[in-house]
């Protein structure tokens, strides 16, 4: 049986802005999966019910559901190790969770201070009252108050990128010559913003750049194709 993935979307089916889900989608790919997208809500809670929890992504994958992008990770491993891996070994898997808890938190938020604003104008209307309000008491303040200074939160973001940066030099991939879980989840957020937001984050001339430019391509364009903003190419 095909699998499925319920996936944030916003107002139209095809606009999916969750950097997790992004992480998952680019870990089917790396590993020759497949997936059909249910289009799913913040509001759409019932509809997740079956996974005991309100989050995205969920993978159900014949009877089995996964959900979590890195209980997915893991699970994609377990259940297809004859497919390319996405944890060669325990020290792949302890390098990659520090990168992912590094990504979540800094630069997860610093992207955020720049497109809270454009992801609430692509919601769907009945998501963007519940939106307002959980991250209105999530952050203390107005989405407004929260996205006030787009100058000093675009200084902050490259600053964040600050350690990132050398890996793309000296390595074609923040996973070293192949692309790997550390992509995908900081590509995740690069393409969180690119869906729902014009704002050009990065110089043509930043590493950075060059190498979301490969993730971009990699399998087939699957992250170029989708519906986004295409301000950057
Ligand atoms: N740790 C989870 C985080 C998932 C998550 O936060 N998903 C967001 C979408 S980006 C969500 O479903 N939010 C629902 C809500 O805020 O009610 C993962 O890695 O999958």
């Amino acid at each position: 049986m095909a699998m499925k993935l319920w996936e944030l979307a916003g107002a139209e089916d095809d606009r999916l802005f969750s950097p997790y889900c992004w992480r998952v989608r680019m870990m089917l790919a790396h590993k020759g999966l497949s997936a059909g997208t249910v289009p799913w809500r913040f509001t759409d809670k019932e509809a997740i019910g079956f996974s005991g929890q309100g989050l995205v992504p969920v993978l159900l994958d014949g009877e089995r559901e996964v959900h979590d992008s890195w209980a997915i990770a893991e699970y994609l491993d377990e259940a297809y190790p004859q497919r390319p891996l996405l944890f060669a070994d325990a020290q792949a898997h302890a390098s990659a969770l520090f990168f992912r808890l590094w990504c979540e938190r800094n630069l997860h938020l610093a992207i955020l201070r720049l497109v809270i604003l454009d992801i609430h104008s692509h919601l769907h209307d009945r998501d963007k009252a519940y939106f307002r309000e959980s991250r209105e008491k999530r952050f203390g303040k107005t989405l407004e108050e929260f996205a006030a200074e787009p100058t000093a939160a675009l200084a902050a973001l490259r600053g964040v990128l600050d350690p990132v940066r050398p890996v793309l030099v000296q390595h074609r991939y923040a996973s070293g010559a192949a692309p790997g879980m550390a992509d995908y989840i900081l590509f995740g957020a690069f393409q969180w913003a690119r869906v729902v937001s014009p704002i050009r984050l990065l110089e043509p001339d930043d590493p950075v750049y060059a190498w979301r430019e490969r993730m971009l391509d990699l399998y087939d364009g699957l992250a170029r194709k989708a519906k986004a903003y295409a301000v950057w190419t």
